[in-house]
């Protein structure tokens, strides 16, 4: 030991730790040590993927003390916490994420050069989590980020999916489906925590009993029980020390269930039991609709909800608290009606299983819950046959009934004799065959209701949850959804970033509204020559993308013309290829006709059972293989379908585009988040009068978005006086051409058959009136060809859409549900120092 005399005279060299220390030196080091001791791999064997898990469990081990105090600090009994519940968490890769929230990605990036590789090609290997469909988990993901970066004490609860979304490949132009195996290789973000474990009943049936204080009870009698063991993830807020925990949870056989108690003797009876219940989070489905009388889909829900509130009592009790003050400890969203059996699950836990009266457990529930909605679509309502309900939760069943019983017995004494109230307010549906309604459950349930846009909240109001708005006039709320900068700006687009860092310094990343600093820089025609170099050189990244992954060259000069997301009809990819068809014809009439080249740039999935999406896909590859080919065109249109479009591609396409196709039928998209991405990223939007393209309109200025089409009025007027489809086919020369140019088998080798459906479906019926705003689109879109022309001009307008999406940050959509439906502050984290801490208990 040195003496302390020779300490005082030397500067003090501060020995980084090599699981904390964040200097270059140190995190090269620790790549290194970790190749060695979790990979057990040497550099001469390494693969590349050895080297990404080495890296990721270097960034793991600097989130690990904000971690740790996190839950420390929320053990806390004061601590109120949110608890998101979803079905659907589409997080999207972790490592660079949480390098830059740590900030230290430049020094990570200069660590990984050091060991002699490429930061690149090491996040490139990460298997993204899929698990969600699209905007409703990825939502969820952005808001996980927005409650730690606000320091909010928050948990979200969903299903740890072997399979998530299927990858998606294009065969012949027709998309097939692979499994996902994210987990093939490991995951390093996760930590199982096996002695957190509890059991989920299933089926069977229930009796009565009086307990020893005489009172009369429910025992259900399952014929099922599962465990669930959670898997935590650790989700750390952008330069704070808050990490909060996304905790999913995987089914597994409980081995003394059936091994020892109950399957004596009967080994493969147990393996078999062992395989039933991991089913229960084997597969995300893959359809962003309810699937109808799916039993495991109910399963799965009821798995993963069960899960989280015994969990959360749990914490509760374990913490000193009290049952009837559970409310003032967990205020619990959910993420739509997928989670809503929630709220018969609470009142089962309370009343059956800790013995409260039904009042006060009622009390409890309704001031726990909160009810996001995500569509109108009646279609999309969840509803579970009454008979499958019962079979697979026979409590419940009883518990809905009995919320019903009393619900309705106010009903009726509300509105006396009215029976269309009753019946259109029952948490049954007795209109044909009976079936519980989700979203009843979830409103009766919840102390707040939201929608997810202005417009979509105003139509919720007027239409789905009429009866509802009249009856609690308070209830239903609007939160417009967000999206976190930090993954669809520091992340995606670091040379936007670097740019407007430069500008206007860095608190936007944290206070979005900054952005609107840049306005006064849009008159700066060296600002607009560095915005456009920015956008030209992502613009050429994910051209090389798109060579990589289809082989079709495209001009990063041209516009670059984007929709991306689910296929759906309501969407109306299909009316942008008849506009892909129109200029095409134009072109064919006139060689020499001048416009600005554009690359058409499509991705999405469509459910594997969804006929006429399928059919879309083929329409656009097939459109593309025709046009790419046709010499006349001379590279004046390009048609590119990019295949597997999930949040690793979508990285590279956000910041890429010129202008953003947002064009669903008014009324039916309920927000739209892909859209604020790319508006974010300096697109314009050509859009409808739908959803969030309302807000941002009003927040970027009508003059830099392009709008078109019929308003929800306007629509609802043409069905009022009778749509013809065929009529506006016939009175428009284009758009007859276009359609018969499909007709007449062009894009499909003579097969005048293929896109008969869709054709069919378009002029007999076309749900989505694609025909009554075509006309409106074409000339929309003259009008963009037109605006793109004038470089400077578009840049402005560019510009001025970045500076004015301030509003649209997942931080200001957090502050509102904070303030207007979860009663929660922030309580920022204090870190301890673990090593010291450490060292003392080895002493010890
Ligand atoms: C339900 C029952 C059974 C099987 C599947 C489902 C299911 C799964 C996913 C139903 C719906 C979904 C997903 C819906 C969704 O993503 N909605 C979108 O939510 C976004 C976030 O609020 C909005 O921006 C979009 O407008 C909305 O379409």
């Amino acid at each position: 030991m040195t003496s302390s005399k020779n300490i005082d005279a030397q500067p003090t060299v501060q020995i980084e730790d090599d699981r904390t220390g964040l200097g270059i030196e140190t995190l090269r080091r620790a790549i290194a040590d970790n190749l060695f001791y979790i990979q057990g791999k040497f550099p001469e064997i390494a693969t590349l993927n050895d080297y990404y898990m080495a890296l990721a469990y270097t960034v793991r081990d600097r989130l690990l003390q904000r971690w740790i105090a996190t839950v420390q600090t929320y053990m806390q009994p004061d601590v109120k916490v949110v608890a998101y519940l979803s079905a659907e968490f589409l997080e999207g890769p972790h490592l660079g994420n949480n390098a830059i929230n740590l900030g230290i990605y430049d020094r990570v990036k200069q660590a990984v050069i050091e060991s002699g590789l490429d930061l690149e090609a090491l996040l490139e290997q990460e298997e993204e989590p899929g698990l969600g469909n699209g905007g409703l988990g990825r939502l969820a993901a952005c808001y996980m980020d927005s409650l730690a970066t606000l320091e909010i004490p928050a948990i979200g609860y969903g299903i740890r999916y072997e399979f998530g979304i299927f990858d998606q490949e294009i065969r012949d132009g027709w998309q097939a489906e692979i499994t996902d195996k994210w987990l093939q290789f490991g995951n390093p973000w996760e930590i199982p925590r096996p002695e957190s474990s509890v059991l989920v009943n299933f089926a069977g049936y229930t009796e009565t009993y009086t307990d020893e204080a005489g009172h009369y009870r429910v025992r259900w009698v399952p014929h099922q029980v599962v465990k669930g063991i959670p898997y935590d993830t650790p989700i750390l807020g952008y330069r704070v020390n808050t990490a909060n925990t996304l905790r999913l949870w995987k089914a597994e056989a409980p081995e003394s269930f059936d091994f020892n108690a109950f399957n004596v003797g009967n080994y493969y009876g147990a393996v078999n039991q062992k395989v039933v219940s991991e089913n229960f989070t084997k597969v995300l489905y893959p359809n962003d609709e309810p699937v109808q009388g799916k039993q495991l889909r109910l399963g799965q829900q009821y798995f993963f909800v069960s899960c989280a509130l015994q969990d959360m009592i749990r914490i509760h009790l374990a913490t000193g608290g009290d049952l009837e003050r559970f409310h003032e400890r967990f205020a619990v969203q959910l993420n739509d009606t997928h989670p809503a059996i929630g709220v018969a699950e609470l009142m089962r836990l309370l009343v059956d299983e800790h013995h409260l009266d039904w009042e006060l457990a009622w009390d409890v529930t309704q001031k726990t819950f909160a009810y996001t909605n995500h569509t109108l679509l009646p279609e999309a309502l969840e509803k579970w046959p009454l008979s499958l309900f019962g079979r697979l939760l026979p409590r419940h069943l009883e518990i809905v009934y009995e919320i019903n019983r009393r619900f309705l017995d106010w009903i009726r004494v509300k509105y006396i004799n009215d029976m269309g109230k009753l019946s259109r307010l029952s948490l049954i549906d007795e209109s044909g065959e009976r079936y519980v309604r989700m979203a009843h459950l979830a409103c009766i349930g919840s102390h707040r209701i939201n929608g997810v846009a202005a417009l979509h909240s105003e139509l919720l109001e007027q239409t789905v949850l009429q009866d509802f708005h009249e009856l609690w006039p308070e209830k239903i709320i609007n939160v417009t959804n967000g999206v976190t900068p930090r993954r669809w700006m520091v992340l995606s687009n670091p040379r936007l970033t670097d740019l407007i860092t430069r500008t206007i310094g860095d608190r936007w990343i944290v206070h979005l509204e900054d952005l609107k600093k840049l306005e006064a820089f849009a008159a700066d025609s060296a600002f607009r020559a560095e915005w456009r170099q920015v956008k030209q050189a992502n613009k050429q990244a994910l051209a090389q993308r798109i060579l990589d992954r289809t082989g079709i060259a495209v001009n990063p000069d041209s516009m670059f013309d984007i929709q991306v997301k689910r296929i759906h009809e309501y969407k109306r990819q299909h009316l942008n290829v008849l506009h892909i068809i129109t200029l095409y014809n134009r072109l064919k009439h006139n060689l020499d006709l001048d416009m600005p080249a554009r690359t058409f740039i499509f991705g999405g999935k469509a459910a594997p059972g969804y006929f006429m999406a399928k059919l879309v896909i083929k329409l656009i590859t097939s459109v593309g293989d025709v046009v790419n080919r046709d010499p006349d065109v001379r590279d004046r249109l390009k048609v590119v379908f990019l295949p597997d479009y999930n949040v690793k591609n979508s990285q590279l396409v956000y910041p890429s585009a010129d202008l953003s196709e947002q064009i669903s039928t008014a009324g039916k998209e309920a927000s739209g988040t892909g859209n604020m991405k790319f508006s974010l990223n300096g697109a314009l939007t050509i859009g409808t009068l739908d959803g969030a393209n309302i807000e941002i309109r009003e927040s970027v200025g009508a003059e830099n978005f392009c709008l078109f089409g019929l308003s929800v009025e306007g629509i609802a007027q043409l069905q009022d006086r009778g749509y013809c489809p065929r009529h506006y086919c016939d009175r428009n020369p284009e758009l007859k051409e276009a359609v018969a140019r499909i007709e007449s088998g062009y894009f499909s080798h003579g097969d005048r058959d293929l896109f008969r459906p869709l054709l069919d479906k378009l002029l007999d019926r076309d749900p989505y009136f694609l025909l009554a705003d075509y006309q409106s689109y074409i000339e929309c879109q003259e009008q963009v060809s037109q605006a793109y022309r004038d470089a400077e001009h578009w840049t402005r307008m560019s510009i001025l859409n970045t500076a004015r999406m301030g509003k649209f940050s997942s931080d200001r959509s957090i502050r509102e549900y904070a303030e207007k439906i979860w009663q929660v502050q922030p309580v920022p984290v204090q870190l301890q120092n673990y090593v010291q801490a450490n060292a003392v208990l080895n002493v010890r």
